[in-house]
């Protein structure tokens, strides 16, 4: 076993930055005058040894603007004070007093004095891998291996793994810290592959219930795809501004590319998603007017393919991954795909409008009409009166929009009592369940007729608490939603009667991913 550093680890307490720079591979950057200098000074002393001077994160996670944003549970300078419960990180306020807390917290809000470099010798010195394992060949549990379905817990960075028949929990194992984005699953459903916002990608194998490595493709990353062939991951970075690709056997990188328009202006990617009909990848860039396509296969079809962007990679990988870029109206951020993976859908934070692009002829064929924020990520389709309908929330507004996605017109806008996050159906229900995240409703749950579009029921199972993001079972019996807080809950229920099955405590459950849906892209889950 490759030597591993996970928040677990009990060489924590003894580190030592240097030490720890060096085991990562890392190249600190020279630290500005800082603003906040005594709350330099104490971080140096209290902090660095697990999180690095360089704040990158080590044993703990990195401790950068980028990734602090999105704190779970108690804010950051109750953390410092009082430490994370179930975790390593223990409370600094009897040492410090709140002024060193407050100072240390100040010093944290401030942006790196340099953008860090994570080449793939950065990538490959974190690497931790079990060595000589093979995955389990039949599952180590009898329940339904394709109708598994995990849950992941963001409070404590866990996984819960469910069978989706009984609802019990067959194992719960530690993930990185700050899992975001859909885990993504082997095209077969045995193994899985989840990022941190960290940068972490772990890999578990769901038959055998074990982990079978961990490497760190990036320092702030967004999410990550597989490719259709189940060979390659795909990990969006923020920082730097990267996509990493893995072997997604070893866990060893590939190929780093460098994200730089056709102007050569560099970009950060919102997001990598896997485009299985086509055998590629699809990007969505954050600081650019482009759409990426990078092919997974040896010999790509068609030509329109440039490497261009390659940086590093070994010999036999040199004319992989080659780059098809789409040069768009304005920078698209959010993404949505058809069925067939023939058309993106693209959500601009510039405009009222969506643009919509035809990935084979590689240009924009028309426009939707969607102000307040589209979440087009969690989008879902279903077939209506002869066409196909797409459903989205929006971020800002409390209301859904359904879009003909023949005609590319909005057919109906509903309101709802707050804007959501996420939407979730399967072909055997008649519904579709959509939150209500934000505002003084975030305790709702709407369910809607997928044919008359129209709330038929409105569900409060915890009021007062967030209640969010909805999976269902393979058959499509079960809907799992969460109770989204520290000591929250999965609430199973009846996708018939709407009525409650059972209610399993957990962590601030936040995605549920069922195999079966996700292993068949099928409509109604996210993909
Ligand atoms: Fe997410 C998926 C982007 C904030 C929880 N989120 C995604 C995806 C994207 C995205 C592009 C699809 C990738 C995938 O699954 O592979 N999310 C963004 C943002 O841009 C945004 C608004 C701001 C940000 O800084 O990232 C954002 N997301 C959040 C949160 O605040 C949430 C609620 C809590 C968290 O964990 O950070 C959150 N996002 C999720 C979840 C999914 C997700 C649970 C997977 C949903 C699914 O069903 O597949």
């Amino acid at each position: 076993m490759t030597r591993r550093i996970s928040s677990s680890d009990p060489r924590r307490a003894t580190a030592r930055p240097a030490l720890l720079s060096l085991v990562m591979g890392l190249t600190l950057a020279p630290m500005a005058a800082s603003a906040a200098p005594e709350g330099r000074a104490l971080y140096v002393e209290h902090c660095a040894a697990c999180h690095l001077e360089s704040r990158l994160g080590a044993n703990g996670p990195a401790l950068i603007p980028d990734t602090l944003g999105r704190m779970y549970g108690p804010k950051l300078e109750d953390v410092i004070a009082h430490g994370r419960a179930a975790t390593q990180m223990p409370g600094f306020l009897e040492q410090i007093g709140p002024d060193g807390v407050a100072a240390i917290a100040a010093y944290l809000a401030e942006p790196l004095a340099e953008t860090p470099t994570w080449g793939l010798e950065d990538i490959l010195a974190t690497r931790s891998f079990r060595d000589g394992y093979t995955h389990a060949t039949t599952p180590v549990f009898a329940a339904d291996p394709m109708n598994v379905t995990l849950a992941v817990e963001i409070a404590d960075s866990h996984i819960s793994v469910l069978d989706g028949d009984t609802f019990a929990v067959l194992t719960r194992f530690e993930t990185p810290f700050a899992v975001h984005g859909g885990p993504k699953f082997s095209p077969d459903g045995r193994l899985v592959y989840i990022v941190s916002r960290d940068g972490w990608v772990q890999k578990y194998d769901l038959w055998g219930l074990t982990e079978v490595g961990r490497i760190r493709a990036g320092l702030n990353a967004r999410n990550i795809a597989i490719s259709a062939d189940g060979k390659w991951l795909a990990v969006a970075n923020y920082l730097p501004m990267t996509l990493t690709i893995l072997d997604a056997e070893t866990l060893t990188p590939a190929k780093v590319i460098d994200i730089k328009g056709k102007d050569g202006r560099p970009s950060r990617v919102s997001a990598v998603y896997q485009a299985p009909p086509r055998d590629s990848f699809i990007l969505a860039l954050k600081d650019i007017p482009e759409v990426w396509e990078i092919s997974t296969l040896a010999n790509p079809p068609h030509t329109g393919w440039v490497h261009d962007n390659r940086i590093e990679g070994p010999p036999d990988i040199k004319r992989r991954f080659p780059v098809r870029k789409i040069t768009v109206d304005h920078i698209l951020d959010d993404f949505f795909f058809d069925q067939g993976y023939e058309h993106l859908i693209g959500a601009s934070r510039e405009t009222e409008q969506a643009q919509v692009i035809d990935l084979v002829i590689g240009r924009k064929v028309a426009e939707i009409d969607l102000p307040g924020m589209p979440h087009l990520g969690s989008g879902i389709t279903w077939p209506w009166r002869g066409t196909t309908l797409m459903a989205t929330a929006h971020l800002k507004e409390g209301m859904i929009s359904f879009i003909d996605m023949k005609t590319w017109k909005t057919v109906k806008r509903l309101e709802t009592l707050g804007p959501g996050f996420f939407m979730r159906s399967h072909v055997n229900s008649p519904h579709v369940w959509a939150d209500v995240f934000f505002g003084p409703n975030k305790d709702v749950m709407h369910v809607i007729d997928k044919e008359t579009l129209e709330i038929v029921e409105t569900l409060r199972p915890a009021p007062g608490k967030t209640v969010a993001h909805t999976e269902f079972t393979k058959d499509g019996r079960h809907a799992l939603v969460s109770i989204w807080e520290d000591d929250g809950a999965v609430i199973v229920y009846d996708a018939a009667t709407l009525q409650e099955v059972t209610r399993l405590p957990m962590r601030k459950p936040s995605g549920k991913y069922n195999v079966w849906n996700k292993i068949t892209f099928a409509e109604g889950t996210s993909h």
